[in-house]
């Protein structure tokens, strides 16, 4: 029988990789694991337990939260205030950044972003869901951690991932090494390795994103959109389009199958929709350690210094060639 590795052995086993690590980073990985395992539970029988509907509360964004995005907050937070290894949290469920001030998290290294429940307005749906995470080393030194701490650039990204809640729940995640995925076998409650060295393919003909947005797209976005409906068979066109409309299952999807995912601005939303600090560039992270690229039109990512815990970001990512592909129809323009 073949050897199961469990994230929690992944973990341990790799910690020599990440340059001074002494076990801490593997145990805020582990903290994130744990509390997946409980939000997968509830998402799992989400139709059954009185936990759908809305909470009757609105996020910073003024949407309202739902019983189960306040529910996989509080468990993400539970768990890395319980696990110790965090000063901070910047979620999307939470205003301003959660400072941990207890004498344990005041001596934490790193800080983490988290979205805890993204894609939740497709939750009565039974439509795949997520989480996204990043984890960042402090800038603050000993004592309380401040929002300064989470906005550093992507480039200072010790580890990053995200958990899809799915036909399988699986937490995919990278701490600059390549992108491991582990499907959890809720038989047992382990994340079992299941898809080591995760790497766009080579070719991919997928192509995400709302078309109904199309009139209000840059005029480049909708020059690339026609570019991937050519019947071009030698470049694999015209392309497939495939949006599921939760950002977890379509990178996912894409990042297995081959394909790119736009959420580019538009006339009323310059910036798009998706947040900078932890929905872009986590996933700008896991895409670039699978061989691809994200970037804002023009700019790359993991290199954009956030002003703000909630800004928001146009957002491409896939295969490198894809993307740049996207970025030739908007070179000459401001818009993205
Ligand atoms: P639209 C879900 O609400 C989300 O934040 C992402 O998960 C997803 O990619 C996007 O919004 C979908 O937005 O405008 O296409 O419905």
């Amino acid at each position: 029988m073949k050897h199961l590795i469990t994230l929690t052995e992944f973990i341990i086993d790799r910690q020599v990789e990440v340059k001074g690590a002494t076990g801490e980073l593997s145990r805020l990985l582990n903290d994130i694991g744990i509390a997946a395992k409980f939000v997968n539970r509830e998402i799992n029988k989400a139709g059954l337990a009185d936990i759908l509907g809305y909470e009757g509360t609105d996020n910073v964004q003024g949407e309202a939260q739902k019983k189960l995005d306040v529910y996989a907050n509080n468990q993400f937070i539970n768990a890395l205030r319980a696990g110790g290894q965090c000063a901070a949290i910047a979620s999307e469920e939470n205003d301003e950044i959660i400072i941990l001030d207890n004498p344990v998290s005041n001596k934490a290294k790193y800080v983490v972003a988290i979205d805890p429940l993204d894609g939740s307005s497709n939750i009565e749906a039974n439509v795949s869901i997520g989480t996204v995470f990043s984890i960042y080393r402090r800038i603050t030194d000993n004592g309380l951690a401040n929002v300064s701490d989470l906005l550093q650039p992507g480039t200072k990204i010790v580890a990053a991932g995200y958990v899809i809640y799915g036909s399988s729940t699986m937490l995919v995640y990278s701490t600059g090494h390549g992108v491991n995925g582990f499907t959890l076998d809720p038989s047992v409650g382990l994340f079992i390795l299941s898809h080591p060295d995760i790497r766009y393919p080579a070719a991919g003909n997928i192509y995400s994103v709302n078309e109904s947005n199309y009139i209000h797209f840059p005029e480049g976005v909708k020059e690339y959109i026609n570019y991937c409906h050519v019947d071009d068979p030698a470049t694999k066109r015209p392309y497939i389009t495939r949006y599921i409309g939760s950002m977890v299952a379509d990178i996912h999807r894409n990042l297995l199958l081959g394909g790119i995912f736009l959420y580019p601005g538009t006339k009323k939303n310059p910036k798009g929709k998706l947040r900078l600090l932890y929905e872009c560039k986590p996933i700008a992270f896991i895409a670039e350690q699978a061989g691809g690229k994200a970037t804002d039109g023009k700019r790359r990512i993991l290199d954009i210094h956030p002003d703000s815990v909630h800004q928001r970001s146009p957002f491409y990512a896939g295969p490198s060639y894809m993307v740049e592909k996207v970025e030739t129809f908007l070179v000459n323009t401001s818009e993205t």
